[in-house]
């Protein structure tokens, strides 16, 4: 049995894959660590909550033993938006965070920890089509420069201690449960919410900006099957390209109309256009499609079906 804690269970992954894992292992099981004192009946009433600073190694240490913590995710990490404004606050989260967390797992021999990556690893000089899984990692951001760097350790981790540190690079993840903060990927959340309310949509980075896209329930399905994976299968570790769908934002847009016909979109770029022109438009998983399974479900018009049916029904509810 195991007894996992997932730092940074409030966020827009966190949220629902302590849910998910709860369904999977019994609630009590997984402890959510959240930085606020009040989250969300969601979490609070489905298992143990507690709070997590994930800069706090006592702390840390203190849910650690309570809980029997023998598995960590750590969801918690400030995103190239945010880190562009703050470089040393994403330095401080996403490498002290992280190499508290290591430190801690290779302490308790711990039987896994889960440290994500993201797309942010590329940058301006990656092949941009279907990005290999090994090429040049030269990111332009903070916040890529944390993930190359997280990779590394937590590959160092593997080599070194012998811990099971495994990883994923997510491409912009949209949800409905939890809405995300500070990235760049995040237009392509806000669209739908605005479509929902407004039938009209501002957007902070151009038609023509193509990113690679996962639709959270195959951004879930991707998680925790490479956390049950076979270890001895992974030939990569903590830095497997996952891939669903890319689109450009007119493509989104187009999407969203066969709903609502009456949609608008605009366009004003900002800082995070230059973000999102450094990232790939594609990646190539065929490495986790081999070693793991990967296999995702959702494409644009299915997941924009979804997307508009469940923001619809919260904003009937008044909740949005
Ligand atoms: C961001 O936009 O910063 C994140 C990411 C792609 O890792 N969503």
């Amino acid at each position: 049995m195991k007894n996992i804690l997932v730092v940074g269970s409030a966020g827009q992954i966190g949220s629902e894959l302590t849910l998910a894992l709860r369904d999977i292992y019994g609630g009590d099981n997984v402890v959510a660590g959240v930085r606020k004192t009040k989250p969300s009946e969601k979490l609070s009433g489905t298992g143990p909550c507690e709070v997590v600073d994930a800069l706090d190694k006592n702390n840390l240490k203190k849910v650690v033993d309570k809980y029997k913590i023998d598995v960590i995710i750590n969801m918690a990490a400030i995103l190239s938006g945010t880190g562009e404004k703050n470089p040393m606050l994403a330095w401080d989260v996403n490498m002290n965070g992280l190499i508290n967390i290591l430190e801690l797992a290779r302490e308790y021999k711990m039987k896994q920890v889960l440290v994500p990556s993201s797309i942010a690893v590329f940058g301006p000089t990656t092949p941009v089509d279907n990005t290999p899984q090994e090429t040049i990692l030269k990111p332009t951001t903070i916040y890529g420069v944390t993930k190359v760097a997280g990779e590394l350790l937590g590959d160092y981790y593997v080599k070194k201690y012998g811990l099971d540190v495994r990883g994923l690079r997510y491409p912009g993840i949209i949800s409905h449960e939890t809405e995300p903060g500070g990235g760049t990927t995040d237009y392509a959340v806000a669209i739908y919410y605005e479509a929902i309310k407004n039938k009209k949509y501002t957007c902070f980075v151009n038609e023509n900006t193509r990113l690679p896209m996962m639709y959270m329930p195959d951004c879930l399905k991707a998680t925790i099957d490479l956390m049950q994976a076979d270890f001895s299968s992974l030939k990569n570790h903590c830095d497997y390209n996952v891939g669903a769908m890319d689109f450009t934002v007119a493509e989104m847009a187009e999407s969203i109309k066969k709903h609502i016909p009456e949609f608008e979109i605009s366009y004003e770029p900002d800082f995070r256009q230059e973000i999102a022109d450094s990232w790939p438009n594609s990646v190539d998983d065929s490495p986790a499609r081999k070693d793991w399974g990967w296999q995702h479900d959702f494409d644009l018009d299915k997941m924009t079906a979804d997307m508009l049916k469940a923001i619809g029904e919260k904003h009937e509810k008044g909740l949005i």
